[in-house]
């Protein structure tokens, strides 16, 4: 193009050559409170992990609280002038009192380097590396203290679910600068009662977990279902195995890892944390916290806690239920579901509890004693203290019998049975179908989820006491201790125990009748001799299966009665039975799945209920 003619020449600093992107900006962020970090700390294997740290501006001899999570750092952060609206709102408290706080990534995930294993086994016979996470978690406190020059030298971890893993696996050696922990509910066991099964019985809803977590170091891929109703979508596939061969799961090592050990073997034990912190206890003072009603990681913080106050280890480790879903301590706590509190019970305690706690610990600031265990009483809706929780093997029971006429009760019956017939054709819902995964609400509620739905079902006997004359106070874990007949050769066992309100209820009509799961799990009967080894049921044959139920402290008020629900099934949370003994659930065939008669005798069945 010819040029236009001008009235004056072209200077060189009219000219680009080059780009007008930058690429390399460094934002004066003027009214910024803080100053965010970016850093890559090496390990001692040379791996360098992506942690992101935010100073407040003029800090000096302030604490860090550290967080270690695969949910990816960067976004634990926006960019926002004030620090307390920049990072997540679970450090507002921690912010607002003067606290340096570090989010790193673990290794293999999102901007940190080295390979990913899911919850990285301890070093040892699972892990032929000279790294693990207790490590990792060492090597990143020892840089903190040394590189950032406005600490005091102090870290505080913090976390939940795998984040509160990673805690756990911090206190397994920790930095002499880890002054105080919280495990928020730390993923422990994922066999026994954390994510992935619950005494055997596979959770399929891990299946969309492994297709997110192991296909890419950042967000992973989600499954393509067809259909909208996971009841169906997981019914028609068949088995989970079934299921994960369609959206290819054989490509992911975790999965096959998972499938190939469906009982409690080597792999599983080597992993399960409440073991090991308790055959290697720290002197870091830490509380072990998680909800009443976690739909994830019901068994880690609870079993932990307990694992070191059998060992002697009580004195610097406390343990606090809330009324609390998954990770609810970190969001607002003012109901669960259709159950309203006084207050934000997450907001309040993270206040006058966890700051304090830390503040102790990292500040040396005075705060009062913290009782060995806190649990809320959602029937009374406060928090209770308790200088002797029991653990669980110490706790004194009451067995409340099943009897016939579908009644309940302190007193031994003579005997009897009732029968159901299990058909995995059309297994019991544990929501009320349609069925969608990925629906947040529904699934972060479905343990209080009024059971009157299922308990009409010919598949689900239920009973019941009279109405209570007394409140009836437990405290402690219940066990489901079930004698049962089946035609088949495996059965599942549900057991829910649950409040039934009075029929009219005019603090809120809306409870008038509700069924209140306050305790409910699934055992796979195959493991009723040993969760390493899988045992066929003899048809006809009395089995007796005994098993854990979720912690409770819980009243019973007068005027409610008590609920005993059994069913065989909890779908599709849980993978259906066959109800024939197959060398591995997983990869059952459609001819295994069979109807099966279960029969419960009178007489022993009975819960086994910490009454006070
Ligand atoms: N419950 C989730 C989880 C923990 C550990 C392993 C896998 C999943 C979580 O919320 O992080």
């Amino acid at each position: 193009l010819a040029a236009p003619a001008i009235s004056a020449p072209v200077t060189p600093d009219m000219v680009q050559a080059g780009s007008d992107v930058t690429g390399k900006f460094v934002a004066p962020h003027p009214g910024y409170d803080y100053e965010k970090r970016v850093v890559m700390i090496p390990m001692r294997d040379g791996v360098k992990l992506n942690t992101v740290i935010l100073i407040p501006k003029n800090a000096k001899g302030l604490p860090i609280i550290l967080e270690r999570t695969p949910y990816n750092a960067g976004g634990f952060v926006d960019d926002k002038p004030h620090m307390r609206d920049a990072a997540r709102g679970a450090f507002r408290e921690f912010i607002d009192d003067g606290y340096i706080i570090a989010i790193q990534d673990i290794r293999g995930k999102h901007g940190s380097n080295g390979a990913y294993v899911m919850t990285r086994p301890p070093m040892g016979p699972l892990n032929p590396s000279k790294t693990d996470d207790t490590t990792d978690a060492w090597d990143t406190i020892d840089w903190l203290t040394k590189n950032i020059k406005q600490s005091n030298g102090r870290v505080g971890m913090i976390g939940s679910s795998y984040d509160g893993w990673a805690v756990t696996m911090a206190l397994l050696a920790p930095h002499p600068a880890l002054k105080a922990a919280v495990p928020e509910s730390p993923m422990i066991d994922g066999w026994m009662g954390d994510d992935w099964f619950h005494y055997g019985a596979f959770r399929q809803n891990s299946l969309d977990y492994y297709l997110g977590q192991t296909t890419a170091r950042g967000r992973g891929e989600s499954i393509p279902r067809e259909g909208s109703d996971d009841y169906l979508g997981y019914l028609d596939a068949g088995s989970a195995g079934a299921y994960a061969e369609i959206y290819g799961f054989k490509q992911l090592p975790w999965w096959n890892r998972v499938a190939a050990h469906p009982a409690y073997d080597a792999f599983w034990q080597l992993q399960a944390l409440d073991k090991l912190v308790a055959a290697h206890p720290s002197n870091v003072p830490t509380i072990w916290l998680q909800g009443l009603w976690d739909q994830e990681d019901m068994y880690g913080a609870i079993t932990t806690w307990e694992a070191l106050k059998r060992s002697g280890h009580g004195a610097n480790n406390h343990l606090v239920m809330g009324p609390w879903y998954h990770s609810q301590i970190n969001r607002t706590g003012e109901t669960l579901g259709p159950l309203k509190w006084n207050g934000d019970t997450s907001a309040d305690f993270r206040k006058n509890v966890l700051l304090p706690f830390f503040n102790a610990h990292l500040k040396d600031r005075a705060a009062p004693p913290l009782p060995e265990a806190m649990l809320f009483n959602a029937a009374e809706k406060r928090w209770e203290t308790f200088a002797d929780w029991p653990v669980a093997e110490k706790q004194a029971v009451r067995p409340l019998y099943l009897k016939p006429g579908f009644a309940l009760g302190f007193d031994k019956p003579a005997g009897g049975e009732d029968s159901y017939v299990s058909d995995p054709a059309k297994p019991v819902p544990f929501l009320t179908p349609p069925v969608d995964f990925d629906n947040h609400a529904r699934w972060t509620t479905w343990l209080v989820e009024d059971q009157r739905p299922v308990a009409t079902r010919p598949d689900v006997l239920v009973y019941q006491t009279p109405v209570l004359s007394d409140d009836v106070k437990v405290e402690g874990a219940p066990f489901a201790d079930i004698f049962l007949k089946t035609t088949g050769t495996d059965a599942d066992v549900v057991v829910k125990v649950i409040d039934v309100y009075p029929p009219s209820y005019a603090e809120q009509p809306e409870l008038g009748g509700y069924q209140l799961p306050v305790s409910q799990d699934i055992f796979r009967g195959r493991y009723r001799g040993g969760f390493a080894h899988p045992q066929a049921f003899k048809p006809g044959e009395t089995a007796e299966i005994k098993f854990r139920l979720p912690t409770m402290n819980y009243t019973f008020k007068r005027g409610h009665r008590i609920m005993v629900q059994i069913q065989s099934s909890l779908f599709p949370l849980y993978d259906r039975n066959p109800q024939t003994f197959v060398p591995n659930v997983f990869f059952a065939k459609p001819s295994d799945f069979k109807k099966a008669t279960i029969t419960i005798e009178y007489g022993p069945s009975a819960v086994l209920l910490p009454v006070k």
